[in-house]
């Protein structure tokens, strides 16, 4: 897996190829992982799950009351809002990390229905009132409890697969993905499910969560942090996300994958491969291939195993055609067609004749990126041979490639450098890396970014990561890990805590 934010917490995503050569289900150590902080140790045997709110009798559930429910088991591709954002921190630097293009992954999920355990509580409907089901994860983050809330409509319609999942892949959930018990909502981003689930509330107003209102938001894209919170638009519902947008993108030619051309006969073909995944249980109908910027597209051959797939087979219900995973597609082209091409890019559609946009626009919160995946197409010549390479968008994480990465633009440690450089004194105390290494606790806890120390302590309670993303790191040069990161806006909140300079002869590597 690719971490994404240092060593805590834990965010991580496997390489495109390596997901897809899985096939249509990812075992349970590639599925994403997104953790907005550490992840909570719970028991099967003592964890308790509370309902309620606007119902009869509130229930207070253990994990075999609910395992002895009847249950539902399925396939689901869940997917980060955040999926692809590096390509959206290479146009501005948004306040995510760097996704790449496999915050996407499809595991069999097995759970009670929502409604079941609802009219268990004796749920008070009243259709002149509004409902909202709101949960709440037993983490501990920065900002209280990791939430969400669902209309009511959407949750007792047994159409939309709505479960307290307990099963993943066969085998109760993992810690890193909810273990016991966790929501699942099918055709739903990623962030609107809850892990280690504690409550749900019947309640006639969304959920107060820090995390609901502040997280998985598209904003227009003239606003940055400051303006929305300014201005007030993180309560706008117009911005909320609920149900994913269409995606696509390209696995197969892999970043950096290359191919002799001299060596091949005339006619070989080459297969373009990857995945597609729609929102909302909508169908994918179609995925397209260009080899020419859009002008022409060609059509690629869909890999939709959902429908037969036994699990899905057996239920032996459908009565509205929903898809919740993911399609694959592929599509051989013959190799000398990619001689005079320097881009591939892949498109998908819905049902509802719904596409992708060619372009991407950039948005605060770097979310729902979904334009074309274009991947650039580079000749060489190697040993007198001649070669194709080719070239993705980005790269997850710290890994460095990709068309969108400025090459020549100075590096964002340089920034850090000049704007520290600007509050530094002349006088500047030094420090070397073994003074610096003593203060390595919660009382007294500093850190080296490019070269400047830190003193993090003050800082530690209100960081919007978590404490222990910072102490875990005390008494370290943390450059790397910091500039991946962290926004522009954090970088400069950096120049607060700064104490002195690290001692020339120690000097870390920028
Ligand atoms: C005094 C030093 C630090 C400051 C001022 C700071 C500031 C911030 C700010 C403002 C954010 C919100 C997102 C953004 O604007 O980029 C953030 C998020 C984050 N920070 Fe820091 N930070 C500091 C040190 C660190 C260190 C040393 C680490 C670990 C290497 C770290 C790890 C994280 C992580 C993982 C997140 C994102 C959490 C998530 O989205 O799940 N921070 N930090
Ligand atoms: N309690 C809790 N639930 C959470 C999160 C979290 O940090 N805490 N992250 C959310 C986000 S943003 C996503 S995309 C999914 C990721 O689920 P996974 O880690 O099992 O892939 O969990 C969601 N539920
Ligand atoms: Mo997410």
């Amino acid at each position: 897996m690719v971490r994404l934010t240092g060593k805590h917490p834990f965010n991580a995503e496997a390489p495109l190829p390596l997901l897809l050569e899985q096939g249509f289900i990812t075992p349970t150590p590639l599925h994403y992982v997104r953790n907005h902080g550490p992840v909570p140790k719970l028991s099967w045997e003592t964890h308790r799950l509370i309902v309620e709110g606007l119902v009869e009798k509130p229930l207070d559930l253990s994990m075999d009351d609910i395992a002895s429910l009847p249950y539902i088991e399925f396939p689901l591709t869940m997917v980060c809002a955040g999926n692809r954002r590096k390509e959206q921190n290479m146009i501005k630097q948004t306040i995510g990390f760097n996704w790449g293009p496999a915050a996407v992954s499809n595991a069999i999920w097995k759970g009670v229905r929502l409604r079941h355990v609802l009219e268990l509580a004796g749920i008070k409907l009243d259709p002149t009132q509004p409902r909202y089901i709101c949960f709440e994860g037993v983490d501990k983050l920065p900002n209280g409890f990791y939430g969400s809330s669902l209309p009511i409509e959407w949750v007792m319609n047994d159409a939309n697969d709505i479960i307290l999942a307990y099963g993943m892949n066969g085998e109760k959930l993992t810690p890193d993905h909810g273990f016991p018990i966790r929501t699942i909502f099918p055709g739903y981003i990623g962030g609107r499910t809850t892990k280690w689930l504690g409550k749900v509330v019947v309640s006639d107003k969304e959920s107060n969560s820090y995390y609901h209102f502040r997280d998985n938001r598209v904003l227009p894209p003239e606003f940055d942090a400051e303006r929305a919170t300014k201005e007030n638009i993180w309560y706008n519902p117009d911005y909320i996300i609920y149900k994913l947008n269409i995606n696509s993108a390209i696995a197969a030619p892999a970043h950096d994958e290359k191919i002799m051309m001299s060596k091949l006969a005339r006619n070989t073909e080459y297969t373009v491969k990857g995945y597609a995944y729609m929102g909302n249980g909508s169908k994918c109908i179609r995925v397209e291939i260009s080899l020419d910027y859009g002008k022409t597209w060609l059509l690629a051959k869909m890999i939709q195993p959902e429908p037969e797939f036994p699990l899905v087979k057996a239920r032996g219900m459908n009565p509205l055609p929903r898809f919740w995973c993911w399609t694959f597609w592929e599509l051989s082209i013959p190799l000398h067609s990619l001689i005079r091409c320097e881009e591939i890019s892949v498109r998908a559609w819905d049902s509802n004749q719904n596409t992708q946009p060619r372009d991407p626009t950039w948005n605060v919160m770097g979310m729902m990126n979904n334009c074309h995946y274009k991947v650039k197409v580079h000749p060489f010549v190697e040993n007198e041979e001649f070669g194709l390479i080719f070239e993705h968008p980005t790269q997850p994480g710290t890994i460095p490639g990709g068309w969108m990465v400025k090459k020549e633009a100075p590096k964002k440690e340089a920034k850090v450098d000049e704007k520290s450089k600007t509050s530094a004194p002349s006088n500047a105390k030094t420090f070397t890396m073994s003074q610096v290494s003593k203060h390595n606790n919660e009382k007294d806890c500093w850190i080296v970014v490019a070269n400047k120390v830190y003193d993090a302590t003050s800082f530690l309670k209100a960081h919007p990561g978590g404490k222990t993303a910072i102490l875990i790191n005390a008494g370290t040069d943390v450059t790397e890990e910091f500039n991946d990161i962290h926004s522009e806006k954090a970088k400069a909140k950096l120049n607060e805590f700064y104490v002195g300079d690290l001692a020339s002869d120690k000097k870390s590597k920028l």
